[in-house]
């Protein structure tokens, strides 16, 4: 049995992987790293143990490919299990054999479906048809919220209204955790407008978020939720608005006074309130905008809620001069870590914020702990601080380490391909067998350190999974080889890992998989108003509600993958994306400590335990943000330990060596 589900899990990662190496060797991308195995490689005909392979894609819950049973076991317990170090780097000439080999082209026979169907190239024309298709549905969802649900927080695709808070129901956290009365899709969706060209619809925007705009508003909102998308994208046009260079076109808004950093500002002080009375400094997860923390909110907070927030406040911080934002935010990212497992290295994913007991004990890749990861990296790219980059080192090592199953390569050895399980934070015991699909960002950020080849596995793995469904459902049960959880809430992770994949590899794999999930977005998704929520990936029954995040960043990323010329992969200027996928460049200013001029007898505290003045809103010092760096200070240089042939690929997507 376990062979029969080996052979099927295979075969249907073929569809992941099969276009990948076929590709590369059939038309040699310019710096596609698989230049570095033999050519033989991607024929290899190799026999199954088992019989011929199931079709790629069954009904759900029938044995058709993605069970793994050997992901049952710890690491290390089986002849194909190891923790793995990491990262990597493939020898040359080596090509792990047997099961790469059934992978690419099955027993013995010609060419099949899949690889007439993947081993062309992309033309030209191709790619600026799906370039403008991502364009056409960012603008219907843009519009469409424009006319009919602008100034709410959200468009309700299919009955053409605007969506606000849920005042009925203050317990519909759903909705209340990131609805805030405050024109939310408008806000978030800013830099899309200026990453797609749209200078026009750009200033617009911009003047009506300043002049309609307010956070003085009786809302209880998720701090998280209101930094990545307001805060974040307030930041992110504000940076685009002030850059001397306007790669963009022309972006700069007549007489901006900086009233979208003021208004980051405003917000970010009523979030303040969150980081108050906590035991640990592990924030409270909501705030009343107006009002500060509500009497009766509860103690606990999911990890990515509370130690993701160090980009935005530590931008803003910077951008100010004023320490506060990002000391509360390092603060909470450091009693987060310090409260990590001592044998395992692992944190849960729900902490009571006074005791810092552990109420989720999960460790897993999804939610709860997602963006945690994500920013320990990009924290460091943006500001420097060695400490964030030794961080997320040793989580990174620690979930190789932990949560990581399957053989230790991803393309070679034997074994199930690669899984990062969901354990328990101490023992690092498996707790369930189901995957969530925000972990589809992991390989993007596999990507940004170098283990692209981990990547490519584990985003072939998910892209599986959207074939057989044309969406991901929000939980996968791979034992089950069936959804846990139905819904498809237009979430952009494996969109985003697609893009940073063919940033990386520039194989055209990826853009059949953008053109893949475009096409399935429109066949799905698309209603009379915008693009709606899927309630069902299996019957494809849609809900009335379409994310903020489908424009600011499935639209985006989508775009961005098409758009071969865009200013992000062009231009000196070095960008970096929030976890909300708005995009900020990374600039030398922001790797300054500008408030060390303020240190004085009055005000808090900075890091080191030295008094620092807060500057009154007054006196707020806005650091010029104009010109973007074209060179980062040599002891400031990103230090990770980037595979050499990768490197290229890497530096050319986030420009930061
Ligand atoms: C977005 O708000 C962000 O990408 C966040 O990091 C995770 N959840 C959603 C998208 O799924």
């Amino acid at each position: 049995m376990q062979w029969r589900a080996l052979v099927l899990g295979l075969v249907l990662l073929r569809l992941g992987l099969h276009g990948v190496l076929w590709l590369v060797f059939g038309l040699g991308p310019s710096m596609g790293f698989y230049q570095r195995f033999p050519l033989s490689f991607g024929f290899q005909r190799l026999r199954s143990p088992d019989g011929p392979a199931s079709p790629a894609s069954g009904p759900v819950g029938r044995p058709g490919g993605l069970s793994g049973p050997s992901w049952l076991q710890p690491p290390g317990t089986g002849a194909t299990q190891s923790p793995r170090k990491v990262p990597r780097r493939p020898e040359p000439g080596v090509c792990g054999p047997a099961h790469w080999g059934y992978v690419l082209g099955g027993r013995d026979r010609g060419p099949d479906e899949y690889e007439k169907r993947y081993s062309g190239a992309f033309p030209p024309q191709l790619r600026a048809q799906m370039r403008d298709l991502a364009r056409g549905m960012f603008v219907f969802g843009y519009d469409n919220y424009m006319a009919h649900a602008f100034p709410q927080d959200e468009l309700n695709p299919i009955h053409c209204r605007g969506r606000g808070p849920d005042r009925g129901d203050p317990s519909n956290l759903n909705i209340n955790d990131v609805l805030g009365n405050y024109s939310l899709t408008l806000v978030d969706a800013l830099d899309t407008l200026a990453v797609m060209g749209n200078s026009s619809e750009f200033q617009k925007a911009v003047k009506l978020v300043i002049n309609t705009v307010s956070f003085d508003k009786d809302s209880t909102v998720q701090v998280f939720e209101a930094t990545i998308r307001v805060l974040g994208s307030l930041l992110s046009a504000h940076r685009i608005i002030t850059d001397s260079k306007q790669p963009f076109g022309d972006m700069t808004i007549k007489d901006y006074d900086n009233e979208l950093l003021y208004m980051a500002h405003d917000l970010a002080v009523r979030l303040l309130p969150a980081f108050e009375n906590t035991k640990t400094g592990i924030p409270y997860p909501r705030v009343n905008l107006k009002t500060g923390v509500p009497p009766d909110t509860n103690n606990e907070t999911c990890t990515a809620g509370a130690g993701s927030l160090l980009v935005e406040f530590g931008i803003l911080s910077r951008l100010l001069g004023d320490s506060t934002f990002e000391w509360v935010a390092r603060r909470a990212v450091k009693a987060l870590w310090n409260l990590r497992s001592n044998d395992t290295g692992l944190l849960g994913n729900v902490v009571n914020i006074q005791t810092g007991h552990w109420v989720g004990k999960q460790s897993g890749l999804g939610a709860g702990l997602d963006s945690f990861y994500e920013y320990l990296l990009k924290s460091y790219i943006l500001f420097g601080e060695k400490e964030d980059l030794e961080m997320f080192n040793a989580a990174y090592q620690s979930i190789q380490n932990y949560l990581r199953r399957g053989r230790e390569a991803c393309n070679e050895g034997e074994g199930d391909p690669p899984l990062y399980v969901n354990v328990n934070m101490f023992s690092g015991q498996l707790m369930n067998t189901w995957i969530d699909s925000l972990q589809a960002f992991f390989p993007g950020l596999q990507v940004l350190i170098g283990d692209v080849e981990d990547a490519i596995c584990l985003h072939a793995f998910y892209y599986a999974i959207w074939k057989r469904y044309g969406a991901l459902p929000e939980r996968y049960n791979w034992q089950l080889q069936a959804p846990d959880v139905l819904f498809y809430p237009l979430r952009p992770e494996l969109v985003e890992s697609t893009y940073l994949l063919y940033q990386a590899t520039k194989n055209p794999f990826y853009l059949h998989v953008g053109m893949d999930i475009l096409q399935s977005l429109e066949k799905y998704t698309k209603v009379k108003c915008g693009y709606a929520t899927l309630h069902h990936v299996i019957d494809k029954s849609t809900e009335d509600r379409m994310e903020s995040f489908f424009l600011s960043e499935t639209c985006k990323y989508l775009y961005l993958l098409f758009d071969e010329d865009n200013p992000v992969h062009k231009s000196g200027t070095r960008y970096m994306f929030t976890t909300e996928g708005h995009i900020v460049s990374v600039d030398e200013h922001l790797r300054e400590l500008p408030w060390k001029e303020f240190f004085s007898e009055e005000g808090g505290q900075d890091r080191g335990g030295k008094s620092v003045h807060r500057p009154k809103p007054h006196e707020l010092k806005v650091i010029n943000s104009s010109s973007n760096c074209n060179r980062v200070p040599d002891e400031r240089r990103y230090s990770l330990p980037l595979k050499s042939i990768y490197m290229r690929q890497i530096d050319q997507m986030v420009g930061l060596i």
